[in-house]
């Protein structure tokens, strides 16, 4: 789906949606960090982002059925809604299955069921749709130590080892999931493979300075490392990297050793690779959540 907005001023075009200038009523509209995270998702998709199209993002926000893959990532999201109590510090993590956990908690707080949460987000992306929900949000250099962090993967193992990083905020979610003493994940059953690297590639953010230096290290390793690009450009991290997509033609056997050999490179900053981190999984499927705990 989606949507929206904003000829080349991203900015003005959601002020303009949020303040009713662009002819849909604001109390119409989704909160404003909704509308954000609808617009960045529609820039990386590729639409073009058109100010006249403005009720269109009414009319997706409001009425547009979901999509049955989007239904199962709303149900996992929702069903770790029972991880979370007031007073928790939470990080937040990023993704299309983790927005739905953010919406549900805009709810909860907006209806004085959930009191005196911090959360610290692990996106910019994730820190706008949260601030428009009215979630109090804050900085690991204010909360550094978290009760739980909730983040999507794009790839779940039976013993709850994780690839992530395809929204490219890997190394933030890394830190957050580092910082939390209980790490959740929120998924559809799409997500589950019996062997990492098996559907997905590899995300490695890297400086921009060398990149390619790594890319020729991740071949002698096996691997065919592709930079993210968008539109004919490098895309970049929110931390300012360039992100590697590295494809392993046979399975990996030594996942911890290939995290070490990468990381051992000057100029890799972090891996997608997130080893031993996740406690527990909810995973929606057709047949309703499942909730799994590492081993
Ligand atoms: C963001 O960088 C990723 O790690 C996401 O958590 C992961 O890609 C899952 O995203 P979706 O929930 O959108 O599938």
């Amino acid at each position: 789906v989606l949507v929206v907005v904003a000829g080349s001023d991203r900015a003005a075009a959601v002020r303009d949606l949020v303040s009713g200038a662009s002819g849909v009523p604001a109390a119409r509209l989704k909160p404003e960090g909704e509308i954000v995270w609808l617009v960045d998702q529609a820039a990386r998709d590729g639409l073009a982002p058109r100010t006249a199209q403005a009720p269109v993002v009414e009319a997706i926000a409001a009425a547009a059925p979901l999509s049955p893959t989007d239904e199962l990532k709303r149900a996992a999201a929702e069903a770790a809604l029972a991880e979370v109590r007031s007073g928790m510090r939470l990080g937040l993590g990023t993704g299309s299955t983790v927005r739905w956990l953010v919406e549900a908690l805009g709810r909860e707080i907006a209806a004085g069921r959930l009191t005196d949460l911090r959360a610290v987000p692990t996106s910019a992306a994730t820190a706008q749709l949260g601030a428009g929900l009215r979630i109090p949000m804050s900085t690991l250099e204010d909360e550094p130590d978290l009760d739980l962090a909730i983040d999507g993967a794009d790839e779940i193992d039976p013993a709850l080892n994780l690839v992530k990083g395809g929204g490219g905020a890997l190394l933030r979610e890394k830190i957050v999931a580092s910082a939390a003493r209980r790490f959740v994940v929120v998924a559809d059953d799409t997500k589950l493979v019996d062997r990492l690297l098996s559907t997905f590639p590899l995300p490695v953010e890297v400086d921009s300075f060398g990149w390619s230096t790594h890319a020729d290290a991740i071949a002698r390793l096996g691997g065919v490392a592709a930079l993210r690009e968008r539109g004919g450009e490098p895309t970049r991290t929110d931390g300012g990297h360039f992100v590697l997509d590295c494809r392993f033609g046979e399975p990996v056997a030594d996942l911890v050793g290939l995290n070490a050999r990468l990381k051992a490179r000057a100029g890799v900053v972090e891996t997608g690779l997130f080893l031993g981190m996740a406690r527990r999984a909810y995973v929606a499927s057709a047949s309703g959540v499942s909730i799994r705990e590492a081993g």
